[in-house]
């Protein structure tokens, strides 16, 4: 399969995660990127060159204000005298004005949905380079290929239109499925197999009947991002039943989560899209440090089949997984069980 990545990616390397009370080293860091690479060259996938970012489709998903927000909020954060990484503080919660302040400590609390991720000097330039990954799949699939995996970071499935988070600036995988939609795919299927709720990529496509969404996920009770992921949201106006949450509890094997998953890939046929954007997040693993579903590494190669079953077009991007050593395997089980059963 051909996959694309950018060094760039390591433009961002906050230092500090709030976690637990306390600063740590982020889970989401740039060695997580090393292990899938070397276990996509092991298994004799291709490498291809990217393509610079086009911000056409990322404006049609995210927000302008967001876009300058990201843009300027390194250079106004040093400038207003804050020594250490950007890392919000305060946030508009319920009963308080959504406007953005001119403050950017204010600014900087407006724009996220949580506190865990910080942002630093090269965040803005390492996550253009992650989203241009994901539109060069997106734009091999578009001309032949049947698959292409895009190795994003930062990852991107938390982000919303105008939402920083859960480790997320721009959301790879909507903007992938957007450039689907321009080039004239009438539907397109986002599969989201991210331990987490991909709340970002749900958000974006709520009210729209053109894209589907669908994702497995810790259940919003016991998981991160815990306000959103919820099996009674189905979309809303022209989106009204274009989005299907399959929400499971800790200790989730494969069996359920397998089940889940034929779900998901069912509702996709049913929606009858025509393309695929698969958020390949490998958090689900059992030995993950922040998550709670039990995979084993070989199951992360008979999901690949499953969703080579769907016999769509697929561009695969790289999401979360935590597990360091396992990422690389697990990630590249799914490309690889995906390819035996495409062959
Ligand atoms: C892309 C992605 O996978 N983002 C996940 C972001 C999760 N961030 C916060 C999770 C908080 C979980 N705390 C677990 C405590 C373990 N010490
Ligand atoms: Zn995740």
């Amino acid at each position: 399969m051909l996959f694309f990545h950018d060094d760039r990616h390591r433009l961002h390397f906050p230092q500090a995660e709030l976690d637990g009370g306390q600063f740590v080293t982020p889970y989401e860091r740039p060695s997580r990127v090393e292990y899938v690479l070397r276990r996509l060259q092991e298994t004799g996938m291709r490498a291809a060159a990217p393509g610079a970012l086009d911000m056409g489709p990322v404006r049609a998903v995210h927000a302008p204000d967001y876009l300058e927000f990201l843009e300027t909020c390194w250079a106004d954060w040093v400038a207003s005298g804050a020594r250490g990484e950007i890392i919000a503080t305060s946030f508009p919660v319920r009963r308080m004005r959504q406007k953005p302040p001119r403050n950017i400590d204010g600014k900087v609390g407006y724009y996220s949905l949580a506190a865990e991720t910080a942002i630093t000097a090269g965040t803005w330039e390492a996550a253009q380079a992650s989203c241009a990954l994901a539109q060069s799949a997106q734009r091999a699939v578009a001309a032949g290929e049947r698959a292409a995996f895009a190795l994003c970071r930062p990852p991107g499935h938390h982000a919303a239109s105008d939402l920083f988070g859960g480790y997320c600036f721009l959301n790879n995988a909507a903007v992938a499925a957007q450039m689907f939609r321009d080039d004239g795919a009438g539907r397109v299927a986002v599969l989201d197999i991210d331990f987490h709720h991909g709340n970002g990529t749900q958000d974006i496509f709520h009210r729209r009947g053109d894209v589907f969404f669908a994702s497995i996920h810790g259940a919003p009770e016991d998981a991160f991002p815990y306000f959103l992921g919820y099996a009674d949201e189905t979309g809303e106006g022209a989106g009204a039943g274009a989005n299907l949450n399959l929400p499971l509890p800790p200790g989730t094997p494969f069996g359920p989560w397998a089940e889940a998953l034929d779900a998901a890939l069912a509702a996709i046929r049913d929606f009858g899209a025509e393309a695929l954007v698969v958020s390949l997040g490998t958090d689900a693993f059992k030995d993950d440090p922040i998550s709670f579903f039990k995979l084993e590494s070989a199951d992360f190669a008979e999901a690949g089949r499953r969703i080579a079953g769907a016999g769509l077009p697929t561009v695969f991007v790289m999401e979360g997984g935590y597990a360091i050593e396992a990422v690389g395997i697990n990630a590249v089980n799914v490309l690889q069980g995906f390819e035996e059963a495409a062959a």
